[in-house]
């Protein structure tokens, strides 16, 4: 089974979003080539879905602003603009992202105490999302992973299915992921592929026949 891995392709992740990533909207068009024509089994979204007063958020550390450090739980933690609260457009997929085309939806984040970059368990690896069991369950032996932001959810979605899932094929699509940082994405995609995973385009995938 060959799953396709969409994460967090949001509006607070995109042009006009509280998080938003540089060229974020830039990902839909080819997720949706990759929805249609990639052949996937499987399309799995990623959804980034946070309470209101998440510890994630500047905004709960008085004296604080985003992008500065500080800690949650007692660990350092990136603190971000409130963004993909629960319910708001801010956390709705992109209007733009053929949602039919998705089978399952996998949210994260919704503990305040704990941020949660992968799709499949919190920074702290102490709780899972359940998605590990759900694609083994469907016998997934092919992974390609793409979305938003590649230096935070899509290299934490990445490295986790590798640690995760043994035998599974793991594969980012770079030019179907935009990042936050641009010397974070060249480190991030140096980490992925040390930890075993493919780095791919979607032209590669596509040629896949
Ligand atoms: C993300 C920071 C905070 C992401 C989510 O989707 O990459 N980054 N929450
Ligand atoms: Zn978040």
């Amino acid at each position: 089974m060959k799953c396709l891995l969409l994460v967090d392709i949001q509006n607070g992740f995109c042009s006009g979003g509280n998080l938003a990533v540089p060229h974020g909207e830039d990902v839909v068009p080819v997720a949706n080539r990759l929805i249609a024509e990639g052949r996937y089994d499987l399309v799995v979204a990623s959804q980034d879905w946070h309470p209101a007063d998440h510890g994630s958020f500047a905004s709960q550390h008085p004296g604080k602003k985003p992008f500065e450090m500080g800690t949650l739980s007692g660990k350092p933690q990136m603190l971000w603009p409130d963004h993909c609260v629960q319910g708001t457009r801010d956390a709705q997929f992109h209007p733009g992202l053929n949602f039919a085309g998705i089978d399952h939806i996998q949210r994260k984040g919704e503990n305040r105490e704990v941020d949660s970059y992968s799709a499949f368990r919190d920074n702290d690896h102490a709780a899972l999302t359940g998605l590990s069991g759900y694609l083994a369950r469907a016998r997934v032996g092919t992974l390609d992973i793409c979305g938003l932001a590649t230096d935070y959810c899509v290299k934490a979605t990445a490295l986790d299915a590798k640690a995760m899932m043994p035998g599974v094929d793991v594969r980012f699509i770079a030019d179907a992921s935009r990042g936050i940082d641009p010397a974070g994405v060249q480190a991030a995609i140096a980490e992925m592929a040390a930890a075993g995973v493919r780095i791919m385009t979607s032209r590669d995938v596509l040629a896949e026949r």
